[in-house]
């Protein structure tokens, strides 16, 4: 019997990278910085923007996409910070895609906006696979998830610019071994940062925070043609 192909996969994600670099453009017009945040489910995502926001927004205009699949609660907690803040609910969808991001960017003012987070939808696999049109990928694992992740789900943490460890305020409670994290995934990663963070206690924010003013620095220049839009990869 002949055999058929089946190159269905291969051509959703061409039409994904095709929306991803519709929205890349629509961003570095604007000199926006974006980011496309993702974790397994409760690795600290939501209070990463809220401690984030709370440092950083008398600075800059930030605004957030939620992704979920049910629900309006981390929107919610976001607009309490008093930033704009738009849901997406996937209706059982693992992850975000180019199209979603383009009809919530309807519904943002991008005009006062200086940095825009995407928080993708809990799950180490699949959010890995779509490109949004961000300019940096951030993956967050937090302590309490154990150890071995970087080597059980590779590509989001080879894929990654930064590696945020969250939740080091439980390191006295759990088998975790970071130095095994960082070894990991500097095998994975030559090149991504690696920051340890709490979002509860705040340790560890220094070096984030800095990292997202350079990079906000950088598209900021973009805006005002002092400096020309890094170009987009294929992850
Ligand atoms: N101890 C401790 N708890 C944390 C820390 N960061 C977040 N949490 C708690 O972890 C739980 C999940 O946090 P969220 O910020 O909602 O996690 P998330 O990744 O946004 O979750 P989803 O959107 O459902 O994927 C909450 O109860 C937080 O209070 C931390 O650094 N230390
Ligand atoms: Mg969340």
């Amino acid at each position: 019997m002949a055999q058929i192909k089946v190159p269905v996969v291969r051509n959703i994600l061409q039409a994904n990278d095709r929306l991803a670099s519709e929205n890349r453009n629509r961003f570095d017009e604007a000199g926006i910085f974006v980011v496309n945040l993702m974790s397994s489910p409760g690795a600290g995502k939501t209070s990463l923007l809220e401690k984030t926001i709370d440092a950083l927004a008398a600075r800059m205009g930030i605004a957030v996409i939620e992704g979920d699949l049910q629900s309006s609660c981390d929107a919610e907690r976001i607009q309490k910070k008093g930033v704009q803040a738009v849901q997406i609910n996937t209706d059982g969808g693992c992850h975000l895609d180019g199209n979603m991001i383009q009809i919530a960017l309807d519904s943002l003012d991008l005009s006062q906006v200086d940095l825009l987070i995407i928080e993708n939808v809990g799950n180490l696999v699949c959010p890995a696979e779509f490109n949004l049109g961000e300019h940096e990928k951030i993956t967050m694992l937090s302590v309490a998830e154990g150890d071995d992740k970087p080597i059980k789900y590779p590509l989001i943490f080879q894929i990654c610019s930064v590696l945020l460890v969250n939740k080091i305020d439980l390191l006295p409670y759990t088998d975790c071994d970071v130095a095994k994290i960082r070894q990991t995934s500097k095998q994975l990663n030559p090149a991504g940062k690696v920051f340890e963070i709490s979002c509860r206690t705040g340790e560890g924010f220094g070096p984030w925070l800095s990292w997202i003013e350079e990079k906000v620095g950088e598209h900021r220049k973009i805006r005002a043609g002092a400096a020309v839009p890094p170009q987009a990869d294929s992850h």
